[in-house]
């Protein structure tokens, strides 16, 4: 079988795997099968069985829309913990895509309640392959577990909402859950450019997937020459269709589209143990696994939902070390670590009746400090709200401001502006901004970890920093930037960052002197502000609150380190330009309705601009 392209290029577990596999497993023997659903779609399915088992084993069933492996394939080092222990192995590829039947739809609504009973969705051709393998599989204990990272995450918590009763326990790891509120699509509405064209090029272009061909290795020069998003239907993609693009295009708001396939409304049960995994640095799905998680939680009587997030990007924790993300090293191999004492020993409880059970409710890892820590819940009940506010000459501090707003113009006392232009947007990283999944090499992956210096001296990047702390911060549950913003124009994007500022004399690595590592980030769309099916012009001139939530994180902001939080208005290509202007979709504007705006962020007694962090104790 043809080696599936997709797979490489995304760099999960299995494609990481794909490109290095020349030795074949002989540990198993390989068969595949074409599995049949209840409308009678064939979905293609390779079974790796290993050889000489003394007992029943259950099955791993992970299901990708990335290409099933060859018989080649080194499942002894892709699973390497979990192929010791001893498990049937079942690769499925999900409807439409490579040599399984039907079509794809991408990120297909669960069924209706009322869909009746020939109704399919991922969930039932779970539940039918289960079905399928418990009878046609030799040896097996009567048990099935899923993982996957990612899209084969989605696909497991999918199986999860309405499980096969052989469903023992399942681990979706940096599985989207809202594309619309914060996974690989759009973050508070702002549209992920770079990501949401690239990728459904990558899977809609053809069934086997090919990347778009850019004619600058500086995607960034690319987007920008693009011009007006509507741009790329006209200019590039022509008559060509992809269903993906077209529902960008067709759905710029919260509308049901968005919130049929959103996983929300679907996590009232926790049906099957749970084992939830993020990494604080992934750039693709971060927002996933935790709504995933937290929503099971409030339905958790029987303390079956479990959270886990380590100093992981994408996938990080598949079968690499994890000791290093870019240039930031954790200090151990927390890779390893996940998957030796959480991940084996979660499955092989619930699939095998092997060990106890000693899995906290909630193991994170805090950067900074570099050690694992349990709570009790996630996050923490015990954490306190500290805010950092916005003062004048770049400062920031615990203290709240003490000017007040005057009925004067605005000053340097007040607030402070900036000047956003939609022709000179904020790189989101450095350039050259390579292809995402760039087959010849990208920066894609630990982009999130780089050193923030290479905008900051920028005059459309704002900058506050403490003094250097005298004793350690320790962040643990929820970060929230609360903004005061006014505007020239009528729309505006507020990403905000929080930086961790390494001291410029650092021991441990004089290199990392002066780093800028951003620990919380996102982006909101103010037109988003108050109603995310209802957008809203902004009122030019006028102080408007808007909240921006940086998620969740577990981090030791170390003595003589500082604090720094970046506001900027552009972050660009992964989020596409806000014309700034008012117009009802996006995806229509015209190259002219972008226009450079004058922005201001408020510091004032009324008007306290500021990020909410949560701290514990030591
Ligand atoms: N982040 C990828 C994805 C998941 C689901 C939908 C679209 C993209 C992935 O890595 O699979």
């Amino acid at each position: 079988m043809k080696r599936p392209l997709l797979a490489v290029l995304l760099a999960l577990p299995l494609g990481a795997l794909l490109l290095h596999a020349q030795q074949p497993d002989t540990a198993f023997t390989y068969s595949e099968a074409m599995v049949p659903s209840r409308d009678g779609t064939k979905l293609h399915t390779v079974f790796f069985v290993p050889k000489g088992a003394t007992e029943p084993l259950p099955i791993l069933f992970v299901r990708t829309p990335y290409g099933t492996p060859g018989k080649n394939f080194p499942l002894s080092r892709a699973y390497r913990e979990l192929v010791a222990d001893g498990y049937i192995f079942a690769i499925q590829d999900i409807r439409g895509k490579y040599a399984s039947e039907g079509t794809f739809v991408m990120q297909r609504a669960p069924r209706l309640v009322d869909a009746g009973r020939g109704a399919i969705d991922e969930s039932t051709d779970a539940y039918d392959s289960i079905d399928w393998m418990l009878t046609h599989i030799p040896r097996n204990n009567g048990r099935v577990g899923m993982m996957g990272v990612s899209y084969p995450g989605w696909t497991t918590a999918m199986a999860m909402l309405d499980p096969h009763p052989a469903l023992k326990a399942v681990s979706p790891q940096a599985s989207p859950a809202d594309m619309w509120m914060g996974d690989d699509f759009h973050h508070n509405g702002a549209f992920r450019l770079s990501y949401g064209f690239e990728y459904a090029f990558l899977v809609e272009n053809s069934k086997e997937g090919s990347e778009f061909d850019f004619d600058t290795y500086d995607t960034y020069d690319w987007y920008l020459k693009l011009g007006a998003l509507s741009n790329i239907q006209k200019v590039y993609l022509k008559d060509k269709h992809l269903p993906t693009w077209d529902d960008f295009r067709a759905h710029p708001n919260y509308d049901g589209f968005w919130q049929r396939q959103a996983m929300k409304s679907y996590l009232t049960r926790v049906n099957v143990p749970t084992l939830n995994v993020a990494g604080w640095w992934d750039q693709e799905d971060f927002y996933g696994p935790i709504t995933i998680y937290r929503e099971l939680e409030k339905h958790d009587t029987r303390s079956l939902n479990f959270l886990v997030v380590g100093p992981w990007n994408h996938g990080g924790w598949g079968n690499g070390p994890g000791q290093k993300l870019g240039n930031i090293d954790f200090g151990s191999p927390t890779g390893d670590y996940y998957r030796r004492t959480i991940q084996a020993p979660f499955f092989a409880y619930y699939l095998k009746d092997k060990g106890t059970l000693a899995q906290p409710e909630a193991t994170v890892f805090e950067s900074g400090s570099n050690t694992w820590r349990t709570f009790g819940a996630w996050p923490p009940k015990e954490a306190v709200t500290r805010s950092l506010y916005f003062h004048e000459g770049g400062g920031l501090s615990f203290d709240p401001p003490r000017s007040s707003r005057s009925g004067a113009a605005p000053n340097a006392a007040m607030a402070d502006s900036y000047v956003s232009d939609p022709a000179h947007p904020v790189p989101y990283r450095k350039r050259p901004i390579e292809p995402t999944y760039y087959s010849k090499g990208s920066g894609w992956g630990p982009w999130l970890t780089e050193d923030q210096r290479f905008v900051s001296d920028r005059s459309d990047v704002l900058v506050y920093r403490t003094d250097p702390l005298t004793s350690d911060v320790i962040v643990a549950g929820d970060i929230t930037a609360r903004l005061f913003a006014s505007t020239t124009g009528q729309d505006a994007d507020f990403v905000v960052k929080l930086i961790d500022v390494y001291p410029e004399k650092y021991a441990p690595d004089i290199k990392m002197g002066g780093y800028e590592l951003m620990i919380a980030n996102d982006v909101m769309r103010a037109r988003f502000r108050d109603s995310r099916e209802h957008p809203q012009p902004m009122v030019p001139n006028t102080v408007t609150p808007i909240s921006v939530d940086l998620h969740t994180q577990s981090y030791r902001f170390k003595q003589g380190h500082r604090i720094m939080v970046q506001v900027q208005s552009s972050w660009f290509p992964i989020i596409d330009r806000n014309p700034q202007t008012w117009v009802p979709n996006i995806f229509d504007a015209k190259d002219s309705d972008y226009k450079a705006q004058t922005h201001r962020i408020w510091r004032t007694r009324e008007s306290p601009s500021r990020v909410d962090i949560s701290t514990v104790p030591r």
